[in-house]
């Protein structure tokens, strides 16, 4: 196997397993004219086919016990059954065993062919569990309406931040070419819950806004919509220069606004159920309304307002940092933004990373979430591995995200977690939604890794259920793309849960982060200071010098500590409560400090590099003893990615003690090698061509 399948693999099941279901599938009635249906049908087909042996036959209405029934509330064959669809809404399903006048069937039932869609997939995915399915009663809903992934992708297909290989979008050959993987890609997709994606960079090329590219977005569109998907695309701020030949893009000029409401009729009469625009603006060079000393909500407002007549929505990133904030880079989103609450359109979400600098291997929660309580927060989470040793290195991030998502904001009350602020509507009818980065691209797998599949899979069930478990989903994830067998899933399951704290260990431990080498970001370079912009340089996020390490946040320091409920203030900010966890995210403590669980500062960052090596050598050990267990192919990539990530481990940690070794002037503790080179060594290593860097 290469991998290509990911989750829907429906291998075959054991004989006596497929006898037991058979039974229960034997026909299926459901609306083929109504492509949603259309498409569950298909998956139906394929995945009971590649299980049971055979697919289920067509029949026109319920012919005996053993049926499958897709319908949605409106549909004659629920008159009378009186189910509670209605709390599910529109996307949400039900699967019952019931009994119908011409026999007892599973019924897949929802308010809107999506919702049929959802339900026909958990079906499947209880099948593949190898779930008992006599007397279903399954009730599901999305907690969040959009459920987004956002492509970095650019118009000559290089994927910005990308590892898996080129971008899926070929648009030189679309319109007239549509590759039949596009429908694989919605099929995953929505297996896992996802409807909107953004095909386009947030490093943005108005060209996508051009009518021939219209056309082109029109055959994505086309390809997705049977699946759910609705096609969103980034704006640039500065597209009615660009390619409408005005001399502004000011959102307040008469004559901006009305090019980009002249702009988004075009893209409706195009497509008409076009989602909407995502934007970043004013930060890191792109243009945006602050250009012409607008507001962010002016800027957002003004799409906005193009984008309502047709229900579309803005979707604005409150990624925003400049050279001018020398003070700390943490600050800056929230200082832009918190006084803007309430000013923006209803149509308009500000979409926050998960943390305030920029999707580092641990950050704590971003502090917009709960302080702007009058806007649409959405989460933007990075499945890509920027900063987490791209495909190679083996990073479960659903850990990672789970731990953002439980984070208690304290806004307005005890308990109000990331989560909830995600799934609390700020009005009646006020949109909700998360958005993931996406990591697929043209390689085989998809996700440039078999572990990457993961972090997709994560994403997508945590944006239906921002409170479900990083261990269930691996637990899933690990049973439908290995096997079934817990004897085989249990280690993949272990594995998983102990890799993103080994990255953290070896890359940024107790609270580092931005240590990344320059531009590409692969690869350790604590000692870099010399960067145009001070925020740029990993001296300006550790801080290291011969008395200690570790950026001061709290009130003595920058205070960014300050933006948070005085709860989370409090704890983060008093070193006898702060978790090591996040000590020098908020501290900057002497090397010879006393850690509260014994042992100092210095002894315990070099035990932290060396615990992160010992757990990739433990994920080793685990995957060696699953050797013929898997299929061979799938199973000696993996082999091999862990033997880079355990050597890029031990680059890590050596270049990382040299260089703190440097500063510190302090020996290594007992039981802890020296780095087999000097500083320089580590220094000189260079890898210009590293991919998924440039814009
Ligand atoms: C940074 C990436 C950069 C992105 C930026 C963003 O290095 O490529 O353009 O995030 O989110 O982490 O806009």
């Amino acid at each position: 196997e290469t991998g290509y399948d990911l989750w829907l693999r429906y291998a075959p099941l054991a004989p006596s397993q497929a006898q037991r279901y058979a039974p229960h599938f034997r026909y299926l009635v459901a609306d083929t004219t109504r492509p949603t249906l259309a498409a569950a049908v298909q998956e139906l087909d394929r995945g009971l086919g590649r299980m049971l042996g055979s697919p289920p036959a067509h029949a026109g209405a319920v012919q005996g016990n053993g049926g499958i029934v897709l319908a949605t509330a409106d549909s004659p064959l629920l008159s009378g059954l009186d189910l509670p669809l209605a709390p599910l809404g529109r996307e949400g399903f039900l699967i019952r065993s019931v009994a119908m006048p011409g026999g007892r069937v599973i019924l897949v039932a929802g308010n809107s062919d999506a919702g049929v869609l959802y339900g026909t997939f958990r079906l499947l995915r209880l099948l593949q569990l190898q779930q008992p399915i006599d007397a279903l009663a399954v009730a599901d809903a999305p907690k969040l309406q959009l459920r987004v992934l956002d492509h970095w992708d650019n118009l000559d297909r290089y994927v910005e931040r990308g590892y898996a290989g080129q971008s899926l979008w070929d648009w030189q050959k679309l319109p007239g070419y549509t590759d039949p993987r596009y429908t694989d890609y919605a099929r995953a997709n929505a297996s896992i819950g996802i409807n909107a994606t953004v095909l386009n960079n947030v490093n943005a090329n108005a060209d996508i806004l051009t009518a021939p590219y219209l056309q082109k977005v029109k055959a994505l569109a086309g390809v997705f919509r049977p699946y759910g998907i609705r096609v969103y695309l980034t704006a640039r701020f500065s597209a009615p220069i660009e390619i409408g030949g005005l001399k502004t893009a000011d959102p307040l000029d008469p004559a901006v606004r009305a090019w980009w409401k002249a702009k988004a009729d075009e893209i409706y009469a195009v497509i008409p159920d076009f989602g909407g625009f995502l934007v970043k603006a004013n930060s890191e060079g792109q243009p945006g309304p602050s250009d012409y000393k607008r507001s962010h909500a002016d800027g957002a407002n003004m799409l906005a307002d193009a984008l309502a007549p047709h229900g579309g929505v803005v979707m604005w990133r409150a990624f925003v940092y400049s050279e001018h904030n020398d003070a700390d880079r943490h600050k800056q989103a929230s200082e832009e933004f918190v006084p803007l609450d309430g000013k923006f359109r209803d149509n308009v979400l500000l979409q926050v990373k998960n943390g305030a600098i920029d999707f580092q291997p641990r950050e704590p929660f971003h502090p917009l979430f709960g302080a702007m309580p009058k806007t649409p927060l959405m989460l933007e989470v990075q499945i890509t591995k920027e900063y987490l040793g791209f495909a190679t290195h083996l990073a479960y991030l659903g850990t990672m995200w789970e731990e953002v998502l439980e984070s208690d904001t304290f806004r307005p009350r005890a308990g109000s977690t990331v989560a909830k602020v995600l799934e609390t509507p700020v009005a009646p009818r006020a949109l909700t939604g998360m958005a993931g980065v996406a990591n697929i691209g043209t390689d085989i797998n998809w996700s440039g890794s078999q572990f990457d599949q993961a972090n997709w899979y994560a994403y997508g069930r945590l944006a239906w259920d921002p409170d479900a478990r990083a261990v269930d989903i691996a637990r899933d994830w690990a049973r439908l793309t290995w096997s079934a067998d817990s004897a085989i899933a249990d280690p993949i399951v272990a594995m998983m849960m102990e890799s993103r704290e080994a990255v953290v260990n070896y890359m940024t431990p107790l609270g580092l982060g931005h240590l990344m080498a320059t531009g590409h970001h692969y690869g350790p370079a604590p000692w870099v200071s010399d960067l145009a912009r001070p925020e740029w340089n990993p001296a300006y996020y550790h801080r290291a010098d011969a008395n200690g390490i570790g950026f001061d946040r709290t009130p003595t320091g920058t205070n960014a500590l300050g933006q948070y409920a005085p709860e989370v203030a409090k704890r983060w900010g008093d070193l006898k409560t702060v978790p090591d966890r996040l000590l020098l995210w908020f501290h900057h403590v002497p090397w010879d400090y006393r850690m509260r669980s014994g042992g100092t500062l210095w002894d315990r960052l070099v035990a932290q590099y060396d615990a992160g090596i010992t757990t990739v050598e433990d994920m080793q050990r685990r995957w060696s003893t699953l050797d013929g267990k898997i299929d061979a192919r799938r199973w000696a990539e993996v082999r091999d990615f862990l033997a880079i990530q355990r050597q890029e481990a031990q680059w890590w940690r050596d270049a990382s003690i040299a260089y703190w070794q440097s500063v510190s002037h302090r020996p290594l503790p007992a039981g802890h090698l020296p780095p087999p080179h000097p500083l320089g060594y580590y220094q000189a290593i260079r890898t210009p061509h590293a991919p998924g860097n440039g814009k």
